[in-house]
């Protein structure tokens, strides 16, 4: 799992040798869940490759259902996961809004009590000056919203160089440990949660709300800086019904964001 673009499906293209489609232009290019198997010191593994939340053309609700779905016929099939290797570029200067919310709902699908299977995976070393990379790694360990909670939690940090070897090293300490179920596949089946009603589901809804109150915000401020602006144009009488629609307007579009948002519970 991960963001788009971190190297996920080039990761399972190099341990399993098939050739799914990685993305080279700029949007996102695995749109469905894909897996494969392979023979890794004897060991029959399988490595599913799923779509990024941030991808361009599904939104993050369609991915964490896709998800979802994916894991509960997983645990349903009486099949759990030995490890999940989340991506991440190092090559990255700051970890944005999307990055953290990426990561936030990972931890939550997977549950503390897993991380000691979980494997973060940072790619992109060779875009990246070593003593750079080196204090920025540190740096993501180190902060309680990025990946210390994982490292407190038993999970590894790991340094990918896109070599084989490298990959396969991952994959060999992740395939030693025991499978367990993930918290979102408790959830869903043993407590018969939806996957709103899950953590991680509710997480998403959090984040959502967020945003629909900082869009709000921001467009109220918009609103109050041109409402200010026209009382001051001498011309008022001829703008006197502008501010009522553009405050109607803007109202309705608030009404229609929380209602695309609201699609999701
Ligand atoms: N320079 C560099 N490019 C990489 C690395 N890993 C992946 N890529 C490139 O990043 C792009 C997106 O990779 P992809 O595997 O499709 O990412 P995904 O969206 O996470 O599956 C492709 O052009 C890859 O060749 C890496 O370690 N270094
Ligand atoms: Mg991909």
């Amino acid at each position: 799992m991960g963001g788009t673009g971190t190297g996920k499906t080039t990761f399972a293209n190099l341990v399993g040798g098939s050739q799914h489609l990685v993305g080279d232009g700029l949007e996102s290019c695995t749109t469905h869940i894909q897996s494969q198997q392979f023979l890794l010191d004897d060991c029959c593994v399988t490595v599913v490759d799923m779509p990024g939340f941030d991808d361009t053309n599904r939104s993050d609700a369609d991915i964490l259902n896709m998800i979802a779905d994916f894991l509960v016929a997983e645990y349903r099939a009486s099949r759990c996961l030995s490890g999940i290797v989340y991506f991440h570029r190092i090559s990255d200067v700051k970890v944005g809004g999307t990055s953290r919310c990426n990561l936030t709902i990972f931890q939550k699908l997977c549950g503390e009590e897993v991380f000691a299977n979980v494997a973060i995976v940072t790619t992109r070393w060779d875009q990246e000056d070593e003593a750079v990379g080196m204090a920025r790694l540190a740096e993501l360990k180190a902060s309680p919203r990025l990946f210390k909670s994982v490292v407190a939690g038993g999970g590894s940090v790991v340094r990918h160089d896109g070599s084989c070897d490298s990959a396969c090293r991952v994959l060999r300490r992740l395939i030693s440990g025991t499978p367990k179920p993930l918290l979102i596949q408790r959830e869903m089946i043993s407590e018969g949660k939806d996957v709103a009603e899950t953590t991680a589901g509710q997480e998403f809804q959090h984040d959502i709300m967020q945003q629909v109150e900082r869009h709000q915000r921001e467009m109220a401020e918009l609103l109050e800086e041109i409402e200010q602006r026209l009382m001051k144009r001498r011309r008022w009488g001829k703008l006197h019904g502008y501010p009522g629609s553009l405050r109607n307007s803007m109202s309705l579009m608030t009404v229609r964001f929380q209602w695309a948002a609201s699609g999701y519970q």
